[in-house]
């Protein structure tokens, strides 16, 4: 075998991942509930193009050909998301049972298929009758998503084996409630910490239930966005700026699941902020009373300096809202700043592609976490495909992205992490929140007009790395986009 080829070990899981709200589409079909989604994106400006969930994929109607796609590609883990609302139109009690039965056909057509399901419990689609009582901010949500997670480890005991229960809560509490650009869309920083808490006290109570019902061979995780943070420059206030940052997006959720404690000045800086002390006795037992892995969602690094560095630059020289590069603002009490990031490759979307950050941060966690086992849950990159005049979407770029970040999960490996597997963002391309349909990650290229399927070059791409087991060190020579 070509050195040049890296292994994977034996096992190792290989997937793609959707999410319920991003491709499901009918939304009024069989007893569905609203969602928070459904309220936001149908409020004048929150989403591109005026762009709505109502459609999607179609995967609702279509999930019988979207399974077989993914089984002629050969991979063979579908991470998914249920739909809290088709289950439980009103986020308590009584279960549409017909909602539960779609999920009980897309395990069971897994299965057949020889496919291992991925469940995620919560994708950020939370029922709007919840909203109306206070969502995440409301303890009471902790106690329905409680009973939600009761209702699928009982219903899915036998069929699921990996389960996820939250993604990303950093951005559906930050995003959501502080920043104002995911629904709800609220910007109160109060909230969202209060949001956040309640995210992960969620995350542990479903911990708890599903121990309860799940055979003991089952896995149960949580998937966190993590961004290898980096400072702009070697300077004290830059790097102390970073770890600041790190603590606000990375430590503050890995902390809390995997030691039951949160960074110490963060929190006090919260209790001033909401003005109360949010953590209630006995709450970090309860988050942090343990995961079988972590899901790591890793797109790109980001670029921190202190707000005194930023102050001393020159205007000119400062990152800008004009900037084509990603730009996240960061909340006054970080006293940081996005910084301008190394010109350098960029997605679709303006993120970076850097595959070193994500060995960085597998070893990162493999130290500062005790050697936590970790799926990679998400991982990709989004660029204009269209399907070109030989019917087929060359797509040489996002195959580049996928190669340097495989070999960058192989080092890791070689290097002692624990990873078990690899779930590419996304199956299909789909409804990415508030850039609608702009934004296609899939590696199955998805014409919204017609809802007709084709596998992108990188599908063939990943289906064969699969197939081997193995990544090749070196780039193909690829032919241009389409
Ligand atoms: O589409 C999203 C997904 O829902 C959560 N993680 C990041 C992806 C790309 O933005």
């Amino acid at each position: 075998m070509s050195s040049q080829l890296l292994m994977f070990p034996k096992g190792f899981l290989w997937g793609a991942a959707t999410s319920s709200y991003q491709v499901e589409g009918a939304v009024a079909d069989d007893g569905r509930g609203p969602s928070i989604w459904d309220t936001f994106d149908h409020q004048p400006g929150k989403v591109l193009n005026g762009d709505t969930g109502e459609v999607a994929c179609d995967h609702y109607h279509r999930w019988e050909g979207d399974l077989d796609l993914l089984n002629d590609l050969g991979l063979r883990s579908y991470r998914f998301s249920v739909s809290w609302p088709r289950v439980q139109p009103d986020g308590a009690g009584k279960v549409n049972q017909k909602g539960l039965d779609f999920y009980r056909r897309l395990v069971e057509g897994l299965r057949h298929r020889g496919i291992e399901p991925l469940l995620t419990l919560y994708h950020w689609d939370l029922p709007e009758a919840l909203q109306q009582k206070g969502g995440w901010t409301s303890r009471e949500t902790t106690d329905r998503f409680e009973e939600f997670a009761g209702i699928m480890g009982s219903a899915f005991h036998d069929g699921v084996t990996l389960w996820v229960t939250l993604n990303e809560p950093f951005f559906a509490a930050f995003e959501g409630y502080e920043l104002g650009g995911l629904a709800p869309g609220l910007t109160d920083t109060g909230a969202a910490v209060e949001a956040a808490h309640n995210m992960l006290l969620a995350h542990g109570k479903a911990v708890r239930t599903l121990r309860a019902c799940l055979p003991e061979s089952a896995e149960i995780g949580i998937a966190l966005n993590l961004d290898v943070v980096r400072p702009a420059t070697s300077s004290p206030e830059d790097v102390a700026a970073a770890g600041r940052v790190n603590d606000y997006l990375n430590r503050w959720f890995l902390d809390a699941v995997l030691k039951g404690s949160y960074p110490r000045w963060l929190h006090d800086r919260y209790v001033q902020v909401t003005g109360r002390e949010f953590v209630r006795a006995g709450d970090l037992g309860v988050i942090g009373a343990g995961i079988d892995f972590l899901g790591v969602n890793y797109y790109t690094p980001v670029y921190v300096e202190s707000e005194a560095s930023r102050d001393r630059m020159a205007p000119g020289s400062r990152s800008t809202a004009t900037d084509t590069v990603l730009r996240r603002p960061y909340p006054d009490y970080l006293a940081a700043a996005a910084a301008r990031r190394p010109a350098g490759n960029y997605t679709a979307k303006g993120w970076d592609v850097d595959p070193g950050g994500l060995r960085e941060m597998l070893l990162w966690l493999r130290h500062n976490y005790n050697g936590v086992p970790v799926y990679i849950t998400e991982n990709g990159a989004s660029y204009p495909d269209a399907v070109g005049a030989d019917g087929e979407v060359h797509d040489p770029r996002r195959i580049e992205y996928l190669r340097t970040h495989l070999v960058a999960a192989n080092e890791a490996i070689v290097e002692g992490v624990d990873l078990r597997g690899y779930f590419v963002w996304s199956l299909l391309d789909n409804f990415e929140w508030g850039d609608g349909y702009a934004q296609r990650f899939g590696i199955i290229h998805v014409d919204f007009a017609t809802q007709r399927r084709t596998p992108k070059s990188s599908a063939k791409f990943l289906s064969e790395v699969a197939r081997r087991n193995a990544v090749s060190r070196a780039a193909a020579s690829l032919p241009a986009d389409t």
